[in-house]
């Protein structure tokens, strides 16, 4: 028999370590992998069902190309042909930028990579974006601008119970990254506490010493408040700020008016609890803030980040052992899939692409002449909503967009719109359905490649299985393309191949990967980035001697309190929120297909208060209407005392009438381009 497989769950950013059997039947069966020290082995019933999908029932198994209206199976020579020819056609008639590509961050860093490579080298496109843009672009961009580096965590997980006090802001952890509520748990035990900001009593918020509920869209007020207090009870760290940081005075001035009790006003967080959450973060040595998408995702989520490590940075809590602010990042290579080129402004390495010398390095790398790379393009909303104006052929890889994006009915009919439309899945997704040509590729246990964890370790996926004759990688797809549109060399099938390359292109980046190699993650289980030499150990602690500015200081951010892009009135009178529940991922393409995961979560739902429900006139499990000023979603009323009276809450894992997208509004914050999932006015009324 085969040896099991030593990898990692294909869902979300903490890579639970796992082992792959194979099973009688030809596929593999999800086995405990306890030394990989992240998880111990413990999986969620995501992870654990993970091998489901590989089911030939579920799966795609045969390309598909639209005719006379409908999806049918085709050859792969003329799917790819239709594919090469609907984006050829697009560029010849409208030129490179008419042709989009839309990635995600579930791709491994070589597929990633090589996604930004194809739409700038063989497309020549600048419309490049992917769905971390919905993610944690806004924890990016406030990290990059306060201390010049972006890793979502710059310290790894096993510092958590070390630390005296983890401010944990809109992360419903014990619900996203179940296994990782052992670190809150053990925090406890040390005798350190736990200070959960949510407008929801969730299952993480009931872990919490002190649970803050603020009113949705208002984090931002919230972190301003407790510096305010930090200021006037003399709690500053002068000789930190003093000696590590730039911009202080600035932002002390924006503080001041930040009272306690106009914050409670804005917030509804009583003074007594913004003073408890100040004492409780201020009195031990050592302290964490980690945000996750509940802050981030607001059109003023940067300012909001940059909040936060204010409230580290002043206190001294950020740049020492035990102590920074962190964000967790979301899906499986949410954090390779930033750093290696699919963002519509950058280049592998983290390099930005209006850097002249980082132009000419990865031209180098390329072999193109650096002037014919293109420049920035749009975010992932925008180039959503340009489609079928601007942009006319659009491939999408690794994202569920009619699902998942807001405003997604107007997406939904921007797709709908495009000249030609190619999508890559494992599964028919919502959003492939709408596609002219429908290209089915290997999954997790099928392929080898990288991901890069929330922690910012690089690991190995190793394929277990080999895939059904039918579906081809990503990699294939992307030479196979290639050389249809011109282009014969540089798109290698190997992904060991397409990961030394992308090792040359990183080097001398901010993610710099030139020390890793896969028989270095093989021997080790994982390496930190950055690892620019192949003796080098990795990094797993940042910015302990100094932050990645050019000066080595951190920035505190000049940040104030402003409203959402939409407040509240007599028509639309309550805040909708929106997010995950444990047993369904994202658009719910994969695991609305498991039948495990479908039974625990059926379908959407609005979770409401009591006093809210009477007011409406519902009781639990029937349908309620919710309208925004984008449009109407219905779902069964969950109620709970646990939610704050003038929110609703709903989960956007489901397509149709419960679709929580339909909802949400498209304001996009100015610096990361996120959209504002997490706060719209809406009205409740019995359906
Ligand atoms: N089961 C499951 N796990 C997942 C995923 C999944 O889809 N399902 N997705 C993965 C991905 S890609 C991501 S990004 C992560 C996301 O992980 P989380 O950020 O933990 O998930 P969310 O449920 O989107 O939001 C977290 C919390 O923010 C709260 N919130 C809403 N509005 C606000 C607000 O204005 N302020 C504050 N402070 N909190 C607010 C919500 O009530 C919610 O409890 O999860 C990852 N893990
Ligand atoms: N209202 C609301 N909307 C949200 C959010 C929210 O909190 N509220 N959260 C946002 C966040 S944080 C995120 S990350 C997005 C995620 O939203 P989506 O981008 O829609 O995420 P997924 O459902 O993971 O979509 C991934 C798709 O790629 C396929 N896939 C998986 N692996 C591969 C692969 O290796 N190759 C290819 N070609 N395809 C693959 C899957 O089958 C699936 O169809 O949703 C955002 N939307
Ligand atoms: S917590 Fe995330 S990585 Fe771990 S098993 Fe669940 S989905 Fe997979
Ligand atoms: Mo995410």
């Amino acid at each position: 028999m085969r040896p099991d497989t030593p990898t990692h769950c294909p869902y979300c950013s903490l890579q639970c370590g796992m082992n792959l059997r194979p099973s009688s039947s030809g596929g593999v069966e999800v086995m405990e992998r306890p030394e990989f020290p992240v998880n111990r082995g413990a999986l969620c019933g995501k992870g654990r069902t993970a091998a489901s999908l590989l089911d030939p029932g579920v799966r795609l198994s045969s390309p598909l190309v639209r005719r006379g209206g409908s999806l049918v199976a085709a050859s792969w020579d003329e799917a790819l042909d239709r594919v090469a020819e609907g984006l050829g056609r697009a560029r010849a008639g409208h030129g490179a930028d008419a042709c989009g590509v839309f990635g995600g961050g579930g791709l491994t860093n070589e597929k990633a990579y090589g996604l930004g490579k194809f739409a700038r080298v063989v497309l020549g496109t600048s419309q490049i974006d992917y769905n971390g843009r919905f993610c944690m672009s806004s924890a990016a961009a406030g990290q990059l601008a306060a201390f010049g580096l972006d890793r979502g965590l710059p310290f790894p997980l096993e510092d958590i119970p070390r630390t005296g006090c983890v401010v944990l802001v809109g992360s419903n952890l014990a619900e996203t990254m179940p296994p990782a509520v052992r670190y809150l748990r053990e925090l406890r035990e040390n005798g350190g506490s736990l200070v959960v900001v949510d407008p929801r009593l969730t299952r993480t918020a009931e872990l919490a010493d002190l649970h803050l509920a603020p009113r949705p869209g208002t984090d931002l007020a919230l972190a301003l408040g407790m510096l305010h207090v930090v200021v006037t009870e003399g709690r500053v760290d002068q000789s930190f700020v003093r000696e590590r940081t730039r911009g202080w005075e600035e932002a002390r001035a924006g503080v001041m008016a930040h009272w306690p009790e106009y914050v409670e006003r804005v917030t509804g967080v009583p003074v007594p609890q913004l003073r408890e959450a100040v004492r409780l973060f201020c009195e031990p040595e050592a302290a964490m803030v980690l945000t996750a998408r509940g802050p981030e995702q607001q059109s003023k989520g940067t300012d909001t980040v940059g909040a936060w490590i204010n409230l580290c940075l002043a206190t001294g809590r950020a740049g020492r052992p035990l102590s920074g602010y962190g964000c967790l990042t979301g899906q499986g290579n949410g954090q390779g899939g930033r750093e290696h080129g699919q963002k519509a402004d950058q280049l592998p390495g983290y390099r930005k692409l209006t850097d002249p010398a980082a132009r000419a390095h990865v031209a180098g790398v390329w072999g193109v002449d650096p002037d014919s790379l293109p420049g920035p393009g749009r975010s992932a909303y925008e180039l959503l909503d340009a489609l079928g104006r601007d942009v006319r052929a659009l491939l999408v890889m690794g994202s569920n967009p009619v699902v998942s994006a807001p405003r997604a009915a107007h997406v939904e009919e921007r797709l709908r719109s495009v000249d030609f439309l190619a999508v890559a899945d494992v599964v028919l997704s919502e959003t492939a359905a709408l596609a002219d040509v429908v290209l089915p590729v290997t999954q997790w246990a099928e392929e080898t490649g990288t991901v890069t964890s929330l922690e910012g370790r690089v690991l190995l996926r190793r394929a277990a299985v080999s895939p059904p004759p039918g579906v081809r990688s990503d990699l294939e797809v992307m030479h196979e393309l290639a050389r249809r549109l011109g282009v014969e060399e540089g798109f290698s099938v190997d992904p060991e191949v397409v990961f030394e390359e992308l090792r040359r292109a990183s080097a001398g980046g901010a993610a710099d990967y030139s020390g890793i190699s896969y028989p270095r993650l093989v021997e080790e289980g994982g390496v930190f980035w950055p690892c620019p030499e192949e003796g080098h150990s990795g990094t797993p602690r940042l910015f302990l001697e100094r932050f990645a500015t050019g000066d080595g200081r951190a920035r505190f951010a000049d940040v104030s309190h402003r409203a959402a892009a939409e407040e509240t009135d007599d028509s639309f009178p309550l805040y909708l929120t929106t997010g995950r529940v444990v047993s369904q991922y994202q658009s719910g393409a994969q695991t609305r297909r498991v039948g495990e995961l479908n039974a625990a979560a059926p379908g959407p739902f609005v979770e409401m208060h009591p006093r809210l429900a009477a007011r409406v006139g519902v009781v639990e499990g029937e349908p309620v209407v919710v309208v925004s000023r984008r449009g109407r979603a219905v779902a069964p009323a969950r109620i709970t005392s646990g939610i704050r009276p003038d929110t609703v809450f709903m989960p956007f894992h489901w397509a149709g009438a419960g679709r929580a997208n339909n909802l949400t509004n498209p304001a996009l914050d100015p610096t990361s381009g996120m959209p504002e999932f997490k706060v719209c006015a809406v009205r409740v009324e019995a359906a």
